[in-house]
């Protein structure tokens, strides 16, 4: 069977993590899969977060249900942290990065307001999913990107399919 690499796509939310892993699975035929809509679906949660209001994730019931398919290979990872996977899942760690201001005004649209959009926009400037990717995995196999505009977007999408092209010429 085609031997085919697990990506991780990581970085605070709004910076485009969803956007582009679409995107890449269209182009390159791999399985996206956003863990978020996961565990919404699988009622994976342990507990309630009253500070945020969201239910707080099951880490341990979201790795349980992914260890095969991240077994077989060919899976676009997409979440807003990333040291709660095992590191021997992924080839290639992308952390996006998106300026503060751009940031502020995509995840107001997306109706986040108060002690949550400035929680998230704080966590991008203090750039703690890069440092958290960093302390995770191997620090060669962590990239970031800039996803700002549609031109980082589609320049993003291009060297991802190129590196994915060249991961399966040299593993099969
Ligand atoms: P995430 O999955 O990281 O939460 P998203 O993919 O839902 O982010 O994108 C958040 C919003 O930003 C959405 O309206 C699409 C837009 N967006 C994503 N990537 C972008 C880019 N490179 N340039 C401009 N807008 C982008």
């Amino acid at each position: 069977m085609t031997k085919r690499p697990n990506i991780l796509l990581t970085g605070t939310p709004g910076v485009g993590k969803t956007t582009l892993g679409k995107e890449l699975a269209k182009r390159t035929g791999l399985t996206f899969v956003n863990v978020g809509d996961m565990a919404e679906e699988g009622q994976l949660y342990d507990g309630y977060d009253e500070e945020y209001q969201c239910p707080v994730l099951d880490e341990d019931r979201v790795v349980d249900e992914l260890e095969e398919k991240m077994e077989g290979g060919g899976v676009i990872v997409d979440y807003h942290g990333c040291d709660l996977f095992p590191e021997r899942w992924f080839h290639i760690v992308f952390v996006l990065r998106t300026d503060n201001t751009l940031l502020y005004t995509r995840l107001e649209n997306r109706g986040y307001t108060g002690k949550k959009l400035q929680d998230n926009v704080q966590c991008e400037i203090f750039q703690t999913i890069y440092e958290e990717a960093m302390e995770a995995y191997s620090q060669e196999i962590v990239h970031q990107l800039p996803s700002n505009t549609p031109e980082d977007l589609e320049r993003n999408l291009e060297q991802m399919v190129q590196w994915t092209e060249q991961w399966m010429k040299d593993h099969n």
